[in-house]
């Protein structure tokens, strides 16, 4: 399976952590969307031209979350990352919209004004508080973010969560999310190794941008 990605971007990150979880390989293809090169090879096959996409045998998909649950589906071996009980699976696909739709989306909003040295205003800040605060309320009536154990939902909000580092974000006012943090992160096979790959490729970005 070919996966068009790259590691700096948080969508990306989850097929990849799921993908180790689920002990599949993917054929990892290191994009990058701003060469026009590159970019024109990535239209063909997807036409949002976004990373990540994947390509199974030749069936294309995008979207990560789209991806995810696909992986999840062909590939798990059991229902427990993705229940097949149609109340459980409610609760991980409301997480799942929740983090694509409201969380994700104010995190990145404010990344992108200060990756163009903008200040974000009191409204966004107050806006992604909000957000993390129902997080928050999630991972306080449960051990993880959807269920008593380990889901999708877990590993998707994972990448949304670790991408607050871009802004130096104090997750101190949120116990709850940082002891989910740690328990998910150890059920995460090789994540101190990914981790540090997020990172160099990070510091090689912003210093590429400087
Ligand atoms: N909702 C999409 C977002 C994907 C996305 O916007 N990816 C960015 C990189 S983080 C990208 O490919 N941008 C290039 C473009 O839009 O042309 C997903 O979850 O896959």
């Amino acid at each position: 399976m070919d996966y068009y990605y790259s590691l700096i971007s948080p969508p990306c990150q989850s097929a990849i952590l799921l993908a180790k979880k689920l002990g599949i390989t993917l054929n990892l293809k290191k994009t990058n969307v701003h060469d026009p090169v590159e970019r024109d090879a990535l239209t063909k096959l997807n036409p949002q031209h976004t990373i990540p996409t994947l390509v199974d045998n030749g069936h294309v998909v995008w979207e990560s979350y789209a991806i995810v649950l696909y992986l999840v589906e062909t590939y798990a071996k059991d229902d427990t990352l993705y229940p097949k009980d149609p109340k459980v699976r409610s609760v991980v696909n409301q997480r799942l919209f929740f983090d694509i739709g409201t969380l994700y989306k104010r995190i990145i909003d404010v990344i992108h004004l200060v990756m163009k040295k903008e200040q974000p205003s009191d409204e966004q800040m107050e806006k992604l508080k909000g957000a993390l605060d129902l997080l928050e309320q999630f991972v306080t009536e449960r051990a993880y973010a959807a269920a008593d154990h380990l889901t999708v939902a877990d590993i998707c909000l994972l990448g949304t969560v670790t991408a607050l580092n871009w802004l130096k974000h104090d997750l101190e006012p949120f116990p709850h999310i940082r002891a989910w943090l740690e328990r998910v992160r150890a059920e995460m096979p090789d994540y101190e190794e990914f981790s540090k790959q997020v990172a160099d490729d990070t510091l090689a970005y912003v210093a590429s941008r400087k």
